[in-house]
């Protein structure tokens, strides 16, 4: 019997993600001419600064017959279809093993990036993504304070392949009274990780992947965005604080300035590696909010984009996705090499 030494992009392996215990199956064979495949380009959409029939321009009506003020930079209103309703029990209502339930309550917000609806973050200026940043930062601190709310999720769906409703550049926030299923995943691995180690899990896996290199993809004086070692979709990336800092809240001004720098260098490259607008699902994960402080977190933001090969062909979670464990062909190593490959200066521009 011949034992062959392992080639991490040759041989079929599985990866663990130390943020949530799971695996992922890489299959790195798969792609023997991964980039020779032709790149279509999607239509360059071109979209008027001001829409009158979309309802996060300003001025405009919106859907639930509320009118938008004429804002000039960001606005950020209660949403009118929310998930989550503040007002209403909560609790244990159901006890039985085999069919749990609790009430939940919290608030549900939309934030819009910018009055201009033809703008996404990678074509924003730095001093206007700043703005985000704060209102970020703000939100997490205000909703958080409140008394029934332990956790705030941000997050950005962008493009209509992530289920996003309107290009007008815009997120949400999502506040409810427990902590939701991802976060608390991290918050039990980087709990015991701290615990074993004396050291935030992040932390130490960001001094790792600063000494290995091959998943970075850009960094700068106070961050740094990786292709995670353990990603799941082709070109999904972490983008980690170098600091230990446990909620956006927590940033400095040079801090979220070199944010606001490091969102548009990272977006930027999404944009070029496909010549189209980048779709993606991104969020924040921080500290829970019950007033503690959790010296096992550490701040972080994931992007989910599903695009594979070209503007138009995405990856699916499908079959054995969706019954044993998710899978990729291209290694992190080799998305983190195309990203870094692409320009800063965006091919629009
Ligand atoms: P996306 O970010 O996935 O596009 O969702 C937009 C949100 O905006 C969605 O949650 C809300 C929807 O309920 N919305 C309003 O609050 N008011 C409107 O007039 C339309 C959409
Ligand atoms: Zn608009």
């Amino acid at each position: 019997m011949t034992t062959v030494s392992f080639e991490p992009t040759e041989h079929p392996h599985r990866r663990r993600n130390a943020l949530t215990g799971e695996w992922v199956l890489v299959s790195p064979h798969r792609t023997k001419r991964p980039w020779q495949g032709q790149v279509e380009k999607s239509m360059a959409e071109l979209r008027p600064a001001y829409d009158p029939t979309c309802y996060l321009c300003p001025g405009n009506e919106r859907a639930g017959g509320k009118r938008n003020p004429q804002y000039t930079n960001t606005l950020v209103f209660d949403n009118d279809f929310s998930a989550l309703l503040p007002d209403g029990p909560s609790g244990a209502v159901d006890d039985r093993e085999l069919f749990r339930t609790e009430a939940e309550t919290g608030t549900c917000r939309v934030l819009c990036f910018s009055p201009r609806h033809d703008l996404t973050i990678p074509e924003m200026e730095s001093g206007d993504i700043r703005r985000v940043v704060d209102v970020w930062a703000q939100q997490v601190e205000e909703l958080g304070a409140q008394p029934n709310i332990h956790y705030v999720q941000i997050f950005e769906n962008k493009g209509a392949v992530m289920g996003c409703s309107n290009p007008h550049p815009h997120g949400q926030i999502w506040a409810n009274h427990t902590v939701p299923v991802e976060p608390a995943k991290e918050d039990a691995a980087q709990h015991a990780y701290l615990g074993r180690h004396g050291q935030p899990l992040l932390i130490e896996y960001l001094a790792h992947e600063l000494e290995a290199s091959e998943r970075i993809v850009v960094q700068n004086r106070h961050w740094v965005a990786l292709v995670p070692y353990w990603a799941v979709w082709p070109f999904e990336t972490l983008l980690l604080p170098r600091r230990h800092v446990l909620a956006l809240p927590e940033l400095t001004n040079d801090e979220r300035n070199a944010l606001a720098d490091i969102l548009k260098h990272l977006t930027t490259r999404y944009d070029n590696l496909f010549e189209t607008s980048f779709p993606y699902s991104m969020g924040w994960h921080g500290q829970p909010t019950d007033g503690r402080r959790h010296e096992h977190w550490q701040l972080h933001a994931h992007f989910y984009p599903p695009l594979l090969r070209s503007a138009t062909v995405k990856k699916f979670m499908v079959g054995y996705e969706m019954l044993a464990m998710p899978q990729r062909d291209i290694t992190a190593e080799q998305a983190a090499d195309r990203l870094r490959q692409m320009s800063e200066k965006h091919y629009r521009t």
